[in-house]
């Protein structure tokens, strides 16, 4: 297990509801350990396992819910 603990920015919450949707969908994803979602400095702060899931991964789901993550 490779644990890796990150902050990045991410564009485009508008609101409360953006930053549980992101929470959710990360938390729910295999290798995620934890994901937390500061919506003041509009920046995601993750924790994962680099055993099952990378960074580019990671981009690409929360691209898929409508929001970017800046690497
Ligand atoms: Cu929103």
């Amino acid at each position: 297990m490779a644990r890796i603990k990150e902050t990045y920015p991410v564009l485009g919450m508008t609101c409360a509801s953006c930053v549980r949707k992101i929470e959710t969908v990360l938390g729910k994803t295999e290798g995620i350990i934890e994901a937390s979602v500061n919506f003041g400095s509009e920046k995601v702060t993750v924790e994962y396992d680099n055993d099952k899931i990378d960074l580019e991964k990671i981009g690409k789901i929360i691209k898929s819910i409508g929001y970017e993550l800046i690497t």
